[in-house]
This record gives C-alpha cells, structure tokens and sequence, in this order.
C-alpha cells in the first residue's frame, strides 16, 4: 500500500495580517491585527512534530524569503533596501504587505501532485500552482518550482513541471482543489480535480471571484499523464464560494476510499456522489462517502470552524485520524459531527485538535498547511532527508525559531528598517543548518 508524504511549509518571520485575500473570510476579519510570528511558526512545527509521532511521514520545506524586494523594483521603487520599503510604507501599502507575506506557508497551494501509479509515465508529477488569483501569492510561483526541482530532484521517480502560465484563464491554486481517492487493496484510483470557473458557462458567482480554472484542472491532467476515465472534473458551488470558501478543502477532504464533504461543497453534488459512486463499485474497499448536511451543520458553520480543513491520515496501527483545527471543538455543531463520525461505522478511528490559531486568522488551517504527496517506500527514500522532519530537525527548529523570530508583528512594523536584516539573518541561519 502508498503512504502519503505531508510536506509541511514552516512559517516565516514576517507572517502578520494583511487581508489581502478576498473571499478569504478570516483574512478579511483579522486584517490588521497583530501576529505572533514566533508563535504561528511553533504552532506549525508542533503539528508536523505530532504527526511524526503518529508515524505519518512528514517533511517540510523552508519560508521563501522575504521581503521580495523585487517585487518594489518591478513597481518602479528605487533606492537601498530600506528606502524601498519606506517608498512603499507610504505610496503602496499594498505592495508592502505583499513583499512582507509568508503564505508560502501554506503548502496546499503550492503544487498539484499525482501519483505514480496514476500516470502512464510511472512517475510522481508536480505542477506548482501559477496562483495568479491574488498578488502576494503570485510571488511564490517560481519560488515553489526551484523548491520542488530541489527536494525531489530524482528524475528517475519525480517530474516537475513549469507552473502554468500566468493568465486568469489558467488560474491554479494547486493541491487544494484536487483530492485523490484509491482503493487500498487494489491500488484503483480517481483524481477529483475541483474548479470554480470554466470562462464560459459556469453560473457566476455574486460577491467573491473563483480562484481555480478548469482549464488550470484540464491541462494538469495532460502534463501528468493521467487517464482521463479517471479524473473528474468537478464543479465548486458557486454559492460556497461566496460564503467563503475559496477552495475545495474549505468544505471537503478525502483520503484513500474516504470522502468528507459538505452538503453544499459542489454543483449538482447528488449527482456528482452517485457518480462517483458508480465509479468506484468496482473497489475491494467501497468508497466511503461521509456527507454533513446542512442542517447538521451550516455552510458558514462549517466556514468559520473549518471542520473540513482537517487531514485525514492514515495510522500504522490501521484506521484514520482527523487531524482537526482547535475551533472545531470550540463550537457545538462542529463537535457534535465529529462525535457522531468517530461513532459511526467508518474507517475514521480517531481525532486530534491541534492549536494552529495564527494561521487559521488567515484562513489556513490543518490541511492548508500541507502538500500531500502519495508515493512508494522507494519513492520516500528517493525524497531528499534534509527535508524529512526527525527528531534532531524538530529540535533544530525549534531553536531557530526561537532564536530569530518575534513575538509580535503588527502591519506597521514592516516598515522597521532592522526587520529587513533580521529577515536575512534568520534564513542564513536556517541555510547554514540545512545543509
Ligand atoms: O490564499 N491566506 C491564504 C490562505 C490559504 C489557505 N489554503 C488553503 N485553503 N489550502 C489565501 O487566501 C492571507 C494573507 C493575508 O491576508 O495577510 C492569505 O494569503
């Protein structure tokens, strides 16, 4: 049987709160506030801690470096670095925030990632996401792509693709509209890509736009080989997007035979179930469809406790653990479906609620956090170590955040010229660690 790879992305020293995402409620809300960088890097290397615990493999990769000075340059800002950023404080706060976001820490975005077995080629496929939706996350693009060229540079199991390019029409936001479910005994296995927008006859959405394109979804499965019969394409409900959520994995997550999904999170969705239930009849283990509906519990409840923003991972005892963001206890209709699902009669055996605050306030929770990556045992070991999370790195970790982050950042601190070299200096540390 595949395992599954969570390739975590450590937060940065510049995280705060910008709002720069619209139709990302939390952004919107926490727009402003003061962050605790040290804090939300901890919280993000705790998860990853626990889940090598549990015996989930767990890599991570590094925050890309910040501030993107080039990003001022190309805005026709000169002078030293700090001028730069002190142009910007004043005439583009916009740009500012962006030059200073670490939302490369969700990883979920950064790339779509199939698996081998899925492809003609044999080989694991990375298309790192364009993210042209929003500015800042734009910026990460190319970043993303040297990343995963490094830490999966075996050409023999992996390939990584050129992000697509950078148009609407090709809109891509990476692995957070995508979920891959298979059959654990007999390796068969359907690739749900999930769009917003088809550029032609989608029913619009009313208040926020859609990120992911169909297009974005159509040309990945050719880039990665995979046999169309065993895609599909599959529509978001225009109606949860304008209620906040922006992707997929807002209102559903799936692993193995196991779909967890709101009763709103897509277009025509009885009839996309019973599709995919026709699909999969064939399976040793029946797909498991675990439906919440409404009266259950709300879009907007589901939304604001991000309960299917939860990982599913696999246990090496057997069974599954819903890897659940704190807030999904905090209220009772979110708790009381989690109950109810570890009662019920399905493969999910256990919950955990992590603390992970500081990126939840700008709406990432658990599974936004991590890429999720299926490969063989000789695949893992084909992954370059330095990015596998042991003890010694955990430790090692810890103390750099320790050493080299602040406890709190308000928006207006970015404009404090010393942050530039505390930036710099942080990840020279981290480099020098690395390697
Ligand atoms: O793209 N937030 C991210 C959150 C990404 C969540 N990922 C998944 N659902 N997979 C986004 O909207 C907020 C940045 C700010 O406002 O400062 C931000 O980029």
């Amino acid at each position: 049987m595949g395992l599954v790879l969570n390739l975590d992305g450590l937060v940065g020293p510049s995280h705060h709160y910008a709002g720069l995402s619209a139709g990302n409620l939390a952004s919107t809300q926490h727009k402003g506030n003061r962050s605790s960088p040290r804090r939300a890097a901890l919280q993000g290397l705790e998860k990853m801690w626990f889940l090598h615990q549990l015996g989930v493999p767990q890599g991570f990769i590094p925050p890309q470096i910040r501030p993107d000075l080039d990003l001022l340059l190309a805005a026709g800002f000169t002078g030293s670095p700090q001028q730069l950023i002190e142009q910007a404080y004043r005439h583009a706060p916009l740009l500012l925030h962006s030059c200073y976001s670490s939302s490369s820490m969700w990883t979920a975005n950064c790339a779509t990632v199939t698996a081998s077995q899925d492809s003609s080629q044999g080989k694991v496929h990375f298309t790192p996401a364009n993210l042209i939706s929003t500015l800042h996350r734009s910026r990460e693009a190319q970043h993303n792509y040297k990343q995963l060229s490094s830490v999966f540079s075996d050409d023999q199991h992996f390939q990584i693709h050129l992000p697509l390019p950078p148009q609407a029409g090709f809109a891509d936001e990476g692995a957070a509209n995508h979920i891959r479910l298979c059959d654990p005994i007999t390796g068969a296995s359907l690739n749900l890509f999930i769009y917003g927008k088809d550029n032609k006859n989608s029913p619009p959405t009313q208040r926020f736009s859609s990120r992911q394109s169909l297009l974005a979804c159509q040309s990945i499965i050719r880039h990665h080989h995979l046999n169309p019969k065993h895609c599909l394409l599959i529509q978001q409900n225009p109606a949860a997007i304008d209620q906040g959520a922006f992707h997929n994995d807002v209102v559903s997550v799936g692993l193995n035979n196991v779909l967890l999904i709101h009763e709103h999170a897509w277009l025509n969705q009885v009839h996309v179930l019973k599709k995919l239930q026709h699909l999969t009849q064939q399976w040793g283990h029946p797909l498991v469809i675990m439906q919440i509906d409404n009266n259950r519990l709300t879009l907007n409840e589901a939304i604001r406790s991000y309960l299917f923003n939860s990982q599913l991972v696999m246990l090496p005892k057997g069974g599954m653990a819903l890897i659940a963001p704190e807030e999904s206890r905090e209220s009772k209709a979110p708790y009381e479906v989690i109950r109810q699902l570890l009662d019920a009669e399905n493969p999910l055996t256990d919950v955990h609620f992590l603390d992970l605050r500081e990126s939840m306030q700008n709406g990432g929770g658990p599974a936004c956090l991590r890429l999720a990556i299926p490969l063989s045992n000789e695949e893992l070991r084909a992954v370059d170590q330095t990015f596998i999370l042991d003890e010694s790195r955990y430790a090692q970790l810890k103390s750099w955040i320790n050493k080299y982050y602040r406890d709190t950042l308000t928006p207006d601190d970015l404009r404090d010229p010393l942050l530039i070299g505390e930036n710099k200096k942080a990840h020279r540390a981290l480099i020098k660690h690395l390697r």
